[in-house]
């Protein structure tokens, strides 16, 4: 299973990732959390934020996520993806693809701003430090219409979200049949 969790920059999709791993590890589901910051600072250096490089980013963080999908690894992509057309291509192209909407209202990632990335994009235009693309204040965020999951981190306590995302991953997932002992397969000696 891939689970693309998408929202704006400081909406929560890390924190929470990094809990669901570590709440699915108790239950014996391996996961793996391919993080759009981590991979932008290695393998997709060469990306920027243009509409064409975000897609391209999707692109790739979704062929790796497959891989490990395809070895039942529950994997977590956690990635702003904006746009419509990479969330589908996916969908389109791999099996169980589960498009999650982590919101968080702006004036409340104003607030928060872990990274001050909120307060250099509404600079003036003529300060040198302004970001001029950032998702959802001067770059465009097309809000996921039909999500199989929407988690809300402002109105919900951090708990609550990793409650419902777990939740929703443990009914979702396949979990392969145990082998039987005269199925194994014997290595000569
Ligand atoms: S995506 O749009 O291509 O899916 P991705 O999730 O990989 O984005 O990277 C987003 C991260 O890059 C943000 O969490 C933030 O730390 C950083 N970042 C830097 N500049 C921007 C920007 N202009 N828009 C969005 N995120 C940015």
């Amino acid at each position: 299973m891939i689970i693309l969790l998408s929202g704006l920059s400081g909406a929560g999709k890390s924190t929470l990732s990094q809990h669901v791993k570590n709440q699915l590890a108790k239950v014996g589901i391996d996961t793996e959390i391919i993080d759009g910051d981590e991979y932008r600072a290695k393998i997709c250096k060469d990306l920027s934020f243009s509409k064409a490089d975000r897609i391209e980013n999707i692109r790739r963080l979704g062929f790796i996520a497959s891989k490990f999908s395809a070895r039942n690894i529950v994997t977590i992509i956690s990635a702003i993806s904006p746009y419509d057309e990479a969330r589908q291509e996916l969908i389109n192209l791999y099996n169980n693809v589960k498009i999650v909407h982590i919101d968080c209202p702006l004036n409340e990632l104003i607030e928060r701003d872990t990274k001050g990335l909120y307060k250099r994009a509404l600079l003036p235009d003529e300060h040198p430090d302004k970001i001029r693309n950032l998702t959802g204040v001067n770059d465009q965020y097309e809000v996921p219409l039909k999500p199989d999951l929407y988690i809300n981190t402002h109105q919900n306590s951090l708990p609550r979200c990793i409650h419902i995302l777990t939740s929703f991953i443990v009914n979702n997932h396949y979990k392969p049949p145990r082998s039987h002992p005269e199925t194994l397969i014997e290595i000569p000696s």
